[in-house]
């Protein structure tokens, strides 16, 4: 029997090299490691922690957009954010049910959330100002995600890839729909394209760094990669967003607000200004604009929810006792 003892800091281990060399060929011949099996317990850990703060991202993420509901210029508008905010729940849903099959529960995850333990994507500490500020996460945060997540249905870990697979398609729909506002916003009234262009300001910058530190500076990325948890380092991800993105603006005559943005025919790709960083670890440590807010709502929908998780837990112990007297 292999030990699952940890990886230290240094990267020592308790399991033997043995285990690691068969567990690592495995995963070179892209077989799906499942719940059940046995795995490093670096690499549960490592799943445990991106899974958790995937799950995390997608419900923090249900409340800028959320707070635009109401406000939806028309009913078709409203109807799609209805449903795009409803699919983020779920998301948050299945990748806190992968998440629990590597052996941590619900409550534990939300804890390290409202502690500040746990992180969740940077991108939702930022406020929606405007209707367009809608349209702009569809087409850059939802581009953005589904750039990053498309890789992941390829992830070693078969319940994460699982549930990537139906998130992507549900994250392109999103990203149309975005894309769609923005369209029409910029073929609109001159305060329209106006607002459209605002909107793409202040969220290009974040989707940038969403993708997270520079490969140089990412602790995660060489395990994950060599795992196969991540098939793409953050840099490489930016760039295929960047490429993909810049001509989505300058086909609905809007400006990507980075001046040194500028086409390279040798690297077939994008060059862009400096991300500034500083900015990015700034959010990422919990001073975002948003940043209590979010956690605040988080922490007010867990505590009105307890009433329900009592309920049905005792709803299930009783329905077990009546089985059991039953049998
Ligand atoms: N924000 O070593 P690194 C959505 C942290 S939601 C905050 O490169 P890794 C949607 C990172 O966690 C989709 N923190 O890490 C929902 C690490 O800190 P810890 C969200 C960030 O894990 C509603 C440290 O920086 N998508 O689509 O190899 C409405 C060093 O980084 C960020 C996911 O969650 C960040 N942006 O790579 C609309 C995708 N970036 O953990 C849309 C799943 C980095 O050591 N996650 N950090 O304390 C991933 O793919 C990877 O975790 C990341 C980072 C690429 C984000």
């Amino acid at each position: 029997m292999y030990s699952q003892g940890l990886i230290g800091a240094d990267g020592s281990t308790e399991e033997t090299p043995e285990f690691l060399a068969a567990f690592q060929k495995r995963i070179d011949a892209e077989e799906k490691i499942e719940p059940n099996d046995l795995m490093p317990e670096g690499y549960r850990r490592t799943l445990m922690r991106q899974i958790g703060q995937h799950a995390h991202s997608e419900i923090v993420g249900m409340l800028p957009e959320g707070n635009w509901i109401t406000r939806a210029p028309s009913l078709r508008r409203k109807a799609a954010l209805l449903a795009k905010v409803q699919d983020e729940g779920g998301h948050g849903l299945y990748l806190y049910a992968a998440a629990e099959t590597l052996g941590v529960s619900r409550e534990e995850m939300t804890e390290d959330l409202l502690s500040g333990k746990a992180k969740y994507s940077s991108i939702f500490n930022y406020p929606t100002l405007t209707w367009a500020d809608i349209g702009a996460i569809g087409w850059l945060v939802d581009g953005a995600a589904i750039m990053n997540q498309i890789p992941l249905c390829r992830c070693s870990f078969g319940p994460y890839a699982r549930a990537m697979i139906r998130v992507c398609k549900e994250e392109s729909f999103h990203q149309r729909q975005g894309y769609e506002i923005m369209m029409t916003l910029a073929r609109g009234t001159e305060e329209q394209k106006s607002m459209a262009q605002d909107a793409l300001n202040r969220w290009w910058w974040p989707s940038v760094m969403m993708f997270g530190p520079h490969d140089a500076e990412s602790q995660h990325s060489d395990q994950s990669m060599a795992w196969k948890i991540k098939r793409f380092t953050n840099d490489e991800l930016r760039q295929k967003f960047i490429d993909a993105t810049v001509p989505q603006a300058e086909f609905i005559g809007l400006t990507v607000p980075d001046p040194d943005l500028k086409w390279n025919e040798e690297k077939d790709g994008y060059d862009h200004g400096p991300i500034d960083w500083d900015e990015f670890w700034r959010v990422v440590k919990g001073h975002g604009p948003m940043a209590r807010d979010r956690i605040r709502a988080r922490r007010k929908a867990w505590d009105d929810g307890a009433w329900v998780r009592e309920a049905a837990l005792a709803h299930a112990e009783k329905r077990k006792a009546r089985k059991i007297a039953a049998e």
